[in-house]
């Protein structure tokens, strides 16, 4: 037991993008707790809920040491009641019992199984259980009728369930590199979303294309997603088309974070081979990357799980794919790299403390009545009066 008086009292600023948040956490088993929460309050569809959990856990991830007292947190933000109530439960027993009996409760199991097909979110979840449809094989007897993504989302539930290892993402990110400067010569493709914040696994593979030459991009999305169609990759995909610019009232202030780009929601068909080989030069080049590539690529899950399956030569990827015109690309970059909560914060901050409203596509100056023009993260974080943060610190 730690003496009270010796123990550190840590501070940290109000907003999660005022922080640099890294992978690095030393309160896991708390964060963990208020996680699991957070992710039973989102499934009930109770996002004030889930939003209050989520921030609490990233004031403790942005902690540079465990805590061992509750007086250490006197003052931190973002740390309601119900939070402290949870870590205080930890600190004295070691776990949390309510986020144990949740983790338990047939409720909670039923909505991550359910909700775990790509295509249904939370309400649909509900209503399947309120009829008696508790598990994929009660759904499958049920008959319901299913849209096209959650036929696509059943038929591939156990890749689209399975973690994305960084080896997986980059060999998606060559044959996506492939596609787009198949159909665009000088279109570039960026990985974003969590791999670019520097994680190891992740749920999908997140990628912003656009062309150096503004209005060049136009129209690619069909193109790429033919090209892929053609060869084969495409489990399943839908595309979206952008509407930002025809909206009515023009390119002005930005109503919701609604994403307007032309965007294109996709299962991939990920071979072994591809895995495998990562064939990036950079990786063909550094044998100490391509070792770990590999290792990654063919490590426990295919031969374990699949071992009593029949065994399939591919797997299932939830790919991403986001077009954006070079005049937006910083936002968009900005918008898609995440973490979900830096991001919501982030417009917090604009709203609250600037009076700006910030989406993935503009910065607009409501003071000034007028847009604030990017071309790099580092302009936007200046813009909102921020210091800086890398992607990897943005991990709240
Ligand atoms: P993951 O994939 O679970 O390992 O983690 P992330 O951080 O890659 O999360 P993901 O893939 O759901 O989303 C990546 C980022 O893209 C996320 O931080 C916020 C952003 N994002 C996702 N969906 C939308 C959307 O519909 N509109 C906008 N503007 N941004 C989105
Ligand atoms: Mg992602």
């Amino acid at each position: 037991q730690i003496n009270e008086a010796e123990a550190m009292v840590f501070s940290v600023p109000n907003y999660a993008c005022q922080r640099r948040t890294t992978l690095e956490n030393h309160n896991a088993v708390l964060t963990d707790a208020l996680s699991l929460l957070a992710e039973n309050a989102e499934l009930e569809d109770e996002d004030g809920r889930g939003v209050a959990f989520r921030r609490a856990a990233a004031v403790l991830k942005a902690l540079p040491k465990p805590v061992t007292s509750l007086t250490q947190l006197r003052g931190l933000p973002c740390l309601g009641e119900h939070s402290l109530r949870v870590i205080q439960d930890v600190l004295e027993t070691g776990s949390s019992s309510e986020a144990e009996s949740t983790k338990q409760s047939e409720r909670f199991k039923a909505l991550k199984v359910l909700t775990g097909i790509f295509g249904v979110g939370p309400k649909t979840a509900a209503w399947w259980i309120r009829h008696g449809i508790n598990t994929l094989h009660q759904l499958r007897a049920s008959g319901h009728t299913l849209n096209r993504a959650q036929q696509a989302g059943l038929e591939h539930y156990d890749g689209v369930n399975r973690p994305v290892t960084k080896a997986e993402a980059d060999a998606i990110g060559e044959i996506v590199e492939t596609a787009v400067t198949s159909v665009l010569p000088g279109a570039q493709v960026t990985l974003t979303g969590g791999f670019r914040r520097g994680k190891l696994t992740g749920h999908d593979v997140d990628f912003l294309i656009t062309h150096p030459e503004e209005g060049r991009e136009e129209g690619l999305m069909p193109k790429v997603v033919s090209w892929l169609e053609s060869q084969g990759f495409l489990l399943y995909q839908k595309t979206t088309r952008n509407s930002y610019l025809e909206s009515k009232d023009g390119p002005a202030r930005p109503a919701s974070n609604m994403d307007r780009f032309e965007r294109c929601f996709s299962i991939f068909k990920l071979a072994e081979d591809e895995r495998r080989e990562t064939k990036q030069p950079e990786t063909r080049t550094d044998g100490v990357t391509r070792l770990r590539a590999s290792e990654d690529a063919c490590g426990r899950q295919p031969a374990l799980s699949q071992a009593d399956e029949e065994p399939k030569p591919w797997r299932a990827v939830r790919v991403d794919l986001v077009v954006s015109p070079i005049s937006q690309f910083a936002f968009a970059l900005l918008g898609w790299t995440g973490s979900k909560l830096f991001e919501r914060e982030l417009r917090r901050w604009a709203g609250y403390e600037k009076t700006m409203s910030l989406s993935s596509h503009a910065l607009y100056d409501n003071k000034q009545s007028r847009y604030l023009k990017a071309t790099s993260e580092e302009e936007i974080f200046a813009h909102l009066g921020l210091e800086y943060v890398p992607p990897s610190e943005r991990n709240a």
